[in-house]
Protein backbone atom coordinates (compact mmCIF):
# COMPACT_ATOMS: atom_id res chain seq x y z
CA UNK A 1 0.00 0.00 0.00
CA UNK A 2 1.32 3.22 -0.66
CA UNK A 3 2.16 5.52 2.27
CA UNK A 4 2.40 9.32 2.21
CA UNK A 5 6.74 10.37 2.65
CA UNK A 6 6.87 12.77 5.66
CA UNK A 7 8.13 15.45 3.30
CA UNK A 8 4.67 15.28 1.94
CA UNK A 9 2.90 18.77 1.98
CA UNK A 10 0.29 17.87 5.24
CA UNK A 11 -3.76 18.88 4.48
CA UNK A 12 -4.37 21.66 7.04
CA UNK A 13 -7.24 22.01 9.00
CA UNK A 14 -8.24 24.75 11.41
CA UNK A 15 -10.22 25.25 14.47
CA UNK A 16 -12.37 28.34 15.58
CA UNK A 17 -14.81 29.64 17.60
CA UNK A 18 -15.55 30.86 20.71
CA UNK A 19 -13.83 30.17 24.07
CA UNK A 20 -14.01 27.56 25.92
CA UNK A 21 -16.27 25.38 23.41
CA UNK A 22 -13.60 22.70 23.18
CA UNK A 23 -11.30 23.60 20.02
CA UNK A 24 -8.28 22.54 22.14
CA UNK A 25 -10.44 19.11 23.27
CA UNK A 26 -11.37 18.10 20.08
CA UNK A 27 -7.71 18.39 18.75
CA UNK A 28 -6.14 16.58 21.52
CA UNK A 29 -8.95 13.81 21.28
CA UNK A 30 -8.42 13.14 17.50
CA UNK A 31 -4.45 12.91 18.30
CA UNK A 32 -5.09 10.72 21.80
CA UNK A 33 -2.56 12.72 23.46
CA UNK A 34 -3.08 16.31 25.91
CA UNK A 35 -0.31 18.00 24.23
CA UNK A 36 -2.73 21.05 24.02
CA UNK A 37 -2.94 22.80 27.25
CA UNK A 38 -7.54 22.89 28.27
CA UNK A 39 -8.47 24.81 30.93
CA UNK A 40 -11.64 23.98 33.26
CA UNK A 41 -11.15 28.01 34.98
CA UNK A 42 -13.48 30.20 33.98
CA UNK A 43 -10.40 32.28 32.47
CA UNK A 44 -9.80 31.46 28.57
CA UNK A 45 -7.11 28.91 27.79
CA UNK A 46 -5.34 29.49 24.21
CA UNK A 47 -3.76 32.44 23.65
CA UNK A 48 -1.60 31.68 20.48
CA UNK A 49 -2.06 29.74 17.01
CA UNK A 50 -0.63 26.02 17.66
CA UNK A 51 -0.40 23.40 15.11
CA UNK A 52 -0.41 19.79 16.08
CA UNK A 53 1.11 17.20 13.33
CA UNK A 54 -0.19 13.64 13.02
CA UNK A 55 -0.38 11.02 10.68
CA UNK A 56 -4.02 10.07 9.51
CA UNK A 57 -5.55 6.64 8.49
CA UNK A 58 -4.41 3.53 6.78
CA UNK A 59 -2.25 5.67 4.15
CA UNK A 60 -0.07 7.86 7.02
CA UNK A 61 -1.49 11.11 5.21
CA UNK A 62 0.17 13.64 6.86
CA UNK A 63 -2.43 15.87 8.57
CA UNK A 64 -1.83 19.57 10.32
CA UNK A 65 -4.44 20.33 13.04
CA UNK A 66 -4.36 24.10 13.84
CA UNK A 67 -5.57 25.86 17.52
CA UNK A 68 -7.03 28.65 17.41
CA UNK A 69 -7.46 31.47 20.37
CA UNK A 70 -11.30 31.59 21.21
CA UNK A 71 -13.17 34.72 20.28
CA UNK A 72 -15.09 36.39 23.65
CA UNK A 73 -11.70 35.58 25.50
CA UNK A 74 -10.99 36.74 29.12
CA UNK A 75 -8.11 39.13 28.30
CA UNK A 76 -8.37 40.11 24.91
CA UNK A 77 -10.53 41.71 22.25
CA UNK A 78 -11.95 40.11 19.60
CA UNK A 79 -9.83 42.18 17.03
CA UNK A 80 -6.71 40.71 18.87
CA UNK A 81 -8.12 37.53 18.56
CA UNK A 82 -8.63 38.23 14.99
CA UNK A 83 -5.27 39.81 14.73
CA UNK A 84 -3.63 36.53 15.52
CA UNK A 85 -5.88 34.56 12.95
CA UNK A 86 -4.67 36.68 10.54
CA UNK A 87 -0.89 36.54 10.81
CA UNK A 88 -0.94 32.75 11.09
CA UNK A 89 -2.91 32.96 7.85
CA UNK A 90 -0.78 35.45 6.35
CA UNK A 91 2.26 33.50 7.09
CA UNK A 92 1.12 30.12 5.89
CA UNK A 93 -0.80 31.56 2.74
CA UNK A 94 3.00 32.91 1.81
CA UNK A 95 4.83 29.64 2.70
CA UNK A 96 2.73 28.00 0.18
CA UNK A 97 0.67 25.63 2.67
CA UNK A 98 -2.94 25.92 2.49
CA UNK A 99 -5.81 25.14 4.42
CA UNK A 100 -8.10 21.92 3.33
CA UNK A 101 -11.15 22.26 5.95
CA UNK A 102 -12.30 24.82 8.79
CA UNK A 103 -14.07 23.84 11.75
CA UNK A 104 -16.45 26.39 13.24
CA UNK A 105 -17.01 25.00 17.09
CA UNK A 106 -20.18 25.98 18.52
CA UNK A 107 -21.18 25.07 22.61
CA UNK A 108 -25.27 24.03 22.53
CA UNK A 109 -25.50 24.34 25.67
CA UNK A 110 -24.70 28.33 25.38
CA UNK A 111 -28.84 29.44 26.65
CA UNK A 112 -28.62 32.72 24.77
CA UNK A 113 -26.67 33.83 21.64
CA UNK A 114 -25.81 36.92 22.35
CA UNK A 115 -25.26 40.12 19.75
CA UNK A 116 -21.75 39.73 20.17
CA UNK A 117 -21.49 36.23 19.21
CA UNK A 118 -23.50 36.21 16.49
CA UNK A 119 -21.27 39.22 15.00
CA UNK A 120 -18.80 36.70 15.37
CA UNK A 121 -20.81 34.30 13.17
CA UNK A 122 -20.65 36.70 10.47
CA UNK A 123 -17.15 37.74 10.83
CA UNK A 124 -15.79 34.07 10.47
CA UNK A 125 -18.49 33.71 7.24
CA UNK A 126 -16.43 36.82 5.35
CA UNK A 127 -13.40 35.04 6.86
CA UNK A 128 -14.20 31.91 5.27
CA UNK A 129 -15.46 33.54 2.04
CA UNK A 130 -18.87 32.25 0.73
CA UNK A 131 -16.85 29.93 -1.86
CA UNK A 132 -15.24 28.21 0.67
CA UNK A 133 -18.29 27.53 3.15
CA UNK A 134 -18.56 23.95 1.50
CA UNK A 135 -15.18 23.20 3.42
CA UNK A 136 -16.76 24.50 7.14
CA UNK A 137 -18.06 22.17 8.90
CA UNK A 138 -19.60 23.98 11.80
CA UNK A 139 -19.84 21.25 14.72
CA UNK A 140 -21.92 22.01 18.07
CA UNK A 141 -20.40 20.58 21.50
CA UNK A 142 -21.17 20.24 25.01
CA UNK A 143 -24.21 17.62 23.74
CA UNK A 144 -23.59 15.68 27.00
CA UNK A 145 -24.59 18.80 29.51
CA UNK A 146 -27.73 19.61 27.81
CA UNK A 147 -31.35 17.69 28.28
CA UNK A 148 -31.67 16.10 24.73
CA UNK A 149 -35.18 17.80 23.68
CA UNK A 150 -33.85 21.48 24.39
CA UNK A 151 -30.22 20.50 22.69
CA UNK A 152 -31.97 19.41 19.52
CA UNK A 153 -34.50 22.01 19.94
CA UNK A 154 -31.52 24.42 19.78
CA UNK A 155 -29.53 23.23 16.94
CA UNK A 156 -33.08 23.83 15.25
CA UNK A 157 -32.79 28.09 16.12
CA UNK A 158 -28.93 27.66 14.95
CA UNK A 159 -30.07 26.19 11.59
CA UNK A 160 -32.89 28.54 10.42
CA UNK A 161 -32.26 31.83 12.07
CA UNK A 162 -30.92 34.26 9.69
CA UNK A 163 -28.60 36.04 12.51
CA UNK A 164 -27.17 32.37 13.21
CA UNK A 165 -25.80 29.90 11.44
CA UNK A 166 -28.74 29.97 8.16
CA UNK A 167 -26.49 31.68 5.94
CA UNK A 168 -23.28 29.78 6.19
CA UNK A 169 -25.13 26.46 6.09
CA UNK A 170 -27.33 28.04 2.72
CA UNK A 171 -24.10 29.03 1.39
CA UNK A 172 -22.63 24.93 1.81
CA UNK A 173 -21.60 24.75 5.20
CA UNK A 174 -22.04 21.43 7.10
CA UNK A 175 -23.05 20.99 10.57
CA UNK A 176 -22.66 17.96 12.76
CA UNK A 177 -23.19 17.23 16.53
CA UNK A 178 -20.10 16.60 17.89
CA UNK A 179 -20.54 14.03 20.47
CA UNK A 180 -18.61 13.18 23.41
CA UNK A 181 -20.46 10.31 25.24
CA UNK A 182 -19.47 7.56 22.98
CA UNK A 183 -15.35 7.06 23.04
CA UNK A 184 -14.84 10.66 24.53
CA UNK A 185 -15.78 11.96 20.70
CA UNK A 186 -12.88 10.26 19.09
CA UNK A 187 -14.88 8.93 16.45
CA UNK A 188 -17.00 11.80 16.03
CA UNK A 189 -13.66 13.99 15.74
CA UNK A 190 -12.41 11.57 12.75
CA UNK A 191 -16.07 11.68 11.12
CA UNK A 192 -15.55 15.28 10.58
CA UNK A 193 -11.50 15.11 9.55
CA UNK A 194 -12.48 12.61 6.92
CA UNK A 195 -15.42 14.26 5.32
CA UNK A 196 -13.22 17.72 5.10
CA UNK A 197 -10.05 16.02 3.68
CA UNK A 198 -12.14 14.65 0.52
CA UNK A 199 -11.69 18.09 -0.78
CA UNK A 200 -8.52 20.49 -2.38
CA UNK A 201 -6.90 23.28 -0.98
CA UNK A 202 -8.54 26.74 -1.09
CA UNK A 203 -7.84 30.20 -0.08
CA UNK A 204 -9.76 31.63 2.69
CA UNK A 205 -10.85 35.18 1.53
CA UNK A 206 -9.44 37.21 4.30
CA UNK A 207 -6.14 35.22 2.71
CA UNK A 208 -6.60 36.97 -0.58
CA UNK A 209 -7.90 40.54 0.62
CA UNK A 210 -4.76 40.63 2.73
CA UNK A 211 -1.75 38.87 0.63
CA UNK A 212 -2.86 39.60 -3.08
CA UNK A 213 -4.86 42.93 -2.78
CA UNK A 214 -2.26 44.05 0.11
CA UNK A 215 -5.76 45.06 2.23
CA UNK A 216 -4.46 45.88 6.51
CA UNK A 217 -6.77 43.79 8.39
CA UNK A 218 -9.16 46.47 9.33
CA UNK A 219 -10.33 46.72 5.73
CA UNK A 220 -10.79 42.88 5.24
CA UNK A 221 -14.47 42.03 5.31
CA UNK A 222 -13.73 40.15 8.32
CA UNK A 223 -12.11 42.91 10.14
CA UNK A 224 -15.14 45.33 9.18
CA UNK A 225 -17.64 43.25 10.75
CA UNK A 226 -15.92 43.68 14.00
CA UNK A 227 -15.19 47.23 13.36
CA UNK A 228 -18.54 48.57 12.26
CA UNK A 229 -19.89 47.27 15.64
CA UNK A 230 -17.41 49.44 17.78
CA UNK A 231 -17.67 52.33 15.53
CA UNK A 232 -21.51 52.16 16.20
CA UNK A 233 -20.66 51.42 19.88
CA UNK A 234 -18.99 54.72 20.14
CA UNK A 235 -21.42 56.97 18.55
CA UNK A 236 -24.44 55.55 20.36
CA UNK A 237 -21.93 55.63 23.94
CA UNK A 238 -21.32 59.59 23.08
CA UNK A 239 -24.99 60.23 22.16
CA UNK A 240 -26.49 58.63 25.33
CA UNK A 241 -23.46 60.84 27.13
CA UNK A 242 -24.96 64.65 25.48
CA UNK A 243 -28.42 63.64 26.26
CA UNK A 244 -28.00 62.54 29.51
CA UNK A 245 -26.25 66.06 30.13
CA UNK A 246 -29.04 67.44 28.08
CA UNK A 247 -31.35 66.61 31.00
CA UNK A 248 -28.73 67.49 33.67
CA UNK A 249 -28.63 70.56 32.61
CA UNK A 250 -32.46 71.16 32.51
CA UNK A 251 -33.86 69.47 35.54
CA UNK A 252 -33.06 70.54 39.58
CA UNK A 253 -34.92 67.40 40.99
CA UNK A 254 -32.49 66.40 43.70
CA UNK A 255 -33.52 62.76 43.20
CA UNK A 256 -33.79 63.11 39.01
CA UNK A 257 -29.82 64.58 38.86
CA UNK A 258 -28.41 61.41 41.23
CA UNK A 259 -30.01 59.04 38.89
CA UNK A 260 -28.42 60.96 35.87
CA UNK A 261 -25.25 61.49 37.41
CA UNK A 262 -25.10 57.70 38.22
CA UNK A 263 -25.70 57.22 34.63
CA UNK A 264 -23.32 59.18 33.18
CA UNK A 265 -20.63 57.64 35.23
CA UNK A 266 -21.50 54.58 33.44
CA UNK A 267 -21.56 56.13 30.14
CA UNK A 268 -18.02 57.60 31.27
CA UNK A 269 -16.52 54.15 32.17
CA UNK A 270 -18.13 52.48 28.88
CA UNK A 271 -16.45 55.03 26.48
CA UNK A 272 -13.39 54.42 28.39
CA UNK A 273 -13.40 50.87 27.40
CA UNK A 274 -14.57 51.65 23.97
CA UNK A 275 -11.61 54.31 23.79
CA UNK A 276 -9.39 51.54 24.48
CA UNK A 277 -10.97 48.58 21.74
CA UNK A 278 -10.04 51.91 19.18
CA UNK A 279 -6.57 52.42 20.05
CA UNK A 280 -6.44 48.92 19.47
CA UNK A 281 -7.63 48.68 16.79
CA UNK A 282 -5.34 51.35 15.45
CA UNK A 283 -2.49 49.24 16.50
CA UNK A 284 -3.71 47.10 14.24
CA UNK A 285 -4.25 49.43 11.33
CA UNK A 286 -0.41 49.80 11.60
CA UNK A 287 -0.02 46.37 10.42
CA UNK A 288 0.22 47.54 7.00
CA UNK A 289 3.80 47.52 7.82
CA UNK A 290 3.93 44.51 9.26
CA UNK A 291 2.06 42.62 5.98
CA UNK A 292 4.07 45.04 3.79
CA UNK A 293 7.08 44.00 5.88
CA UNK A 294 6.34 40.22 5.09
CA UNK A 295 5.24 40.51 1.61
CA UNK A 296 8.80 42.34 1.33
CA UNK A 297 7.44 45.70 -0.16
N1 LIG B 1 -18.77 18.18 29.21
C1 LIG B 1 -18.08 18.64 28.18
N2 LIG B 1 -16.96 19.32 28.39
C2 LIG B 1 -16.29 19.80 27.33
C3 LIG B 1 -16.72 19.60 26.00
N3 LIG B 1 -15.83 20.20 25.16
C4 LIG B 1 -14.89 20.75 25.97
N4 LIG B 1 -15.15 20.52 27.26
C5 LIG B 1 -14.41 21.00 28.44
O1 LIG B 1 -14.41 22.42 28.39
C6 LIG B 1 -13.21 22.95 28.92
C7 LIG B 1 -12.60 23.92 27.91
O2 LIG B 1 -12.22 23.19 26.76
P1 LIG B 1 -11.08 23.71 25.78
O3 LIG B 1 -10.78 22.62 24.82
O4 LIG B 1 -9.94 24.29 26.55
O5 LIG B 1 -11.86 24.90 25.04
P2 LIG B 1 -11.27 25.90 23.94
O6 LIG B 1 -12.34 26.08 22.93
O7 LIG B 1 -9.96 25.40 23.43
O8 LIG B 1 -11.10 27.23 24.79
P3 LIG B 1 -10.06 28.46 24.56
O9 LIG B 1 -8.70 27.88 24.43
O10 LIG B 1 -10.22 29.29 25.79
O11 LIG B 1 -10.50 29.17 23.32
C8 LIG B 1 -12.32 21.75 29.24
O12 LIG B 1 -12.41 21.48 30.61
C9 LIG B 1 -12.93 20.63 28.43
O13 LIG B 1 -12.75 19.35 29.05
C10 LIG B 1 -17.94 18.86 25.79
O14 LIG B 1 -18.41 18.62 24.68
N5 LIG B 1 -18.56 18.40 26.91
MG1 LIG C 1 -8.08 26.21 23.46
Amino acid sequence: MATHSDTETPAIIAVMGSTGVGKSTFINTVTRNHTLPVSRALNSCTKEVQEVRLKWGDEQRPLLLVDTPGFGDSSMSDTDVLRIIAKYLVKSHMAGTKLTGVIYMHSIIDRKVEGSTRRIFRMFQELCGSRNLNQVVIATTWWDKVDAPLAVEREGQLCSDKTLFKPMLDLGATMVRHEMRHDHGFSSAQNILHYLLQYKTMDLKIQKQLVNEKRSLPVTNAGEVINHDLMQNARQCIDRLEAVQEELNSTKDGAMRRFLLEERKELQAEKKVIGKQIKNLSKSLNERSFFSRLLGL
